[in-house]
Formats: C-alpha cells, structure tokens, sequence
C-alpha cells in the first residue's frame, strides 16, 4: 500500500533500468554501492523520497508488502527458547513501553534528527522466552516475505533495542514497517527490520538480507561500512 504516489519500483527494475540486472547484484556491494552513488538510491535499492517524508526514505526490496493490521498481525518469538510465544498487537501494548528518541542514519548518507520510537524492549521478550544456553544470536522475519536482519544475543539485550509499535508519536504506519518494527537505535538503519513478524534464537548469527551483499553485521552508526558518521548512540 503506498499514498498515491504510484507502486515503489522494485530493486530488481531499478537495476534493470541501469541494464545491471541480477549479475550487478551478484557482483557484490562495490558495485551495487557505485549504482547506488549514481542513482541516490539506498541499499534497499528504491529509495522513494516519502512526501512529507521529513527526510526518510521509504525502502523495500519486495515490489509491494500486503499490510498487516491489528486484527489480523502476529508476532512469533521461536528457535532455541524454553516457550515460544505468539504475541498480537494487542498484546505487545500492554507490555511495559520504553521511549527513545535519536538520529536515524542510513548507511548510504541521510540523516534525520531526533526520531521517537516506542515499544517493547527486546530483552523483554527473549527473557520471557527463556533463552537457550545453545543460542548465542537472534534472527528477524518479516512478512514481506524477503527481509531478514540479525543481531547477537548481547546486541539483542542492549536497552536502545526495541520491537517498535510507534514512530514519530504515532503508530508505525505501513510503509515505514508498521505495525510492528525492529528499532536498533545505535546502528545502520537496515538494521531496523520493517514488518517485523518473527524473533528466531538461533545458534550462530545468520547475515541478514542486505549482509549478503557485503554489508557489515556488526553495523555500529560509525564505526562500521568504512563510514564516519556521528554515533547515534
Ligand atoms: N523489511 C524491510 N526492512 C527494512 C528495509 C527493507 O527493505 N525491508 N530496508 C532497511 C533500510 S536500508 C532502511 S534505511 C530502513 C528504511 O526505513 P523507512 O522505509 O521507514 O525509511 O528500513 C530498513 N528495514
Ligand atoms: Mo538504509
């Protein structure tokens, strides 16, 4: 669903349209990073300017997400934990909710100033899950159906990590991931999964999505991707 600005054009177009196609993404994240610098596009590859966007972009690496409403989203923690759970909408604003409020930046240079996230700490939901001593990283689904992130158990346990339900003192709408998002606040904002919709423990950090293409795992705001920017932290 987008806001009448026409459908998102997809990765895979984009890098049609520059005659790459599949081989300029098989060829690695130099490449992919030098089409990037031509066309302003991101590492998602569609960086359309949301209109009264306040500096964000809107990223996908799937032509259109079906959205997920209150009625009808769930969250599943899984993988090496004592319970796994379901949580609804619902169930995740009843929790405690945590506030917090820094830049976000991109790895591929834009920044937006002072950005409000809410929502659950994510150390509250492994801890109600019961980790696993064999678990030692947490792996992101996202119902787009192509995303996935990751982070190690101690990444995952930092209290500026949170499974977002409002950004920007509202709830998360659809094309910034809602109702549900990942929030790494003192990374790269890839991090931040979109259409959050599962929490796997796993034995071994898997690289998520945008890693496969050379990005760093460990995506520290400015201390990682060869970039400077100012810690977000
Ligand atoms: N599911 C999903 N999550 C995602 C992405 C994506 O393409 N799909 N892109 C990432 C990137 S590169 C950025 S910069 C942010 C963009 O978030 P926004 O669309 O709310 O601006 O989402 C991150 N999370
Ligand atoms: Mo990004």
């Amino acid at each position: 669903m987008d806001d009448g600005r026409g459908t998102p054009v997809g990765r895979r177009v984009v890098l049609g349209m520059l005659g790459l196609g599949a081989a300029g993404v098989a060829a690695g994240p130099f490449l992919q990073r030098a089409v990037e610098g031509v066309t302003s596009r991101a590492p998602a590859g569609l960086g359309d300017l949301l209109p009264g966007g306040g500096g964000f972009r809107y990223y996908s690496v799937v032509d259109s997400v079906t959205p997920r409403t209150a009625a009808d989203y769930t969250l599943t923690v899984d993988g090496l934990v004592d319970r796994k759970a379901t949580y609804s909408l619902a169930d995740l604003q009843a929790m405690e909710q945590q506030r917090i409020v820094r830049d976000v930046q991109c790895v591929t240079g834009w920044r937006v100033p002072g950005v409000p996230f809410e929502g659950v700490r994510l150390a509250t939901l492994l801890d109600a899950a019961g980790v696993r001593p064999e678990a030692t990283a947490v792996r992101f689904g996202c119902f787009d159906g192509a995303y996935s992130e990751s982070l190690t158990l101690d990444q995952a346990r930092r209290a500026d990590v949170l499974v977002a339900l409002r950004m920007e003192n509202g709830p998360i709408g659809h094309q910034h991931g809602g109702p549900v998002r990942l929030y790494v606040a003192p990374m790269y904002f890839y991090k931040s999964a979109k259409w959050l919709s599962s929490i796997t423990l796993t034995p071994a950090v898997q690289p998520g999505y945008w890693e496969h293409y050379g990005y760093d795992v460990d995506a520290w705001v400015g201390r990682s991707n060869g970039r400077d920017d100012v810690p977000t932290e």
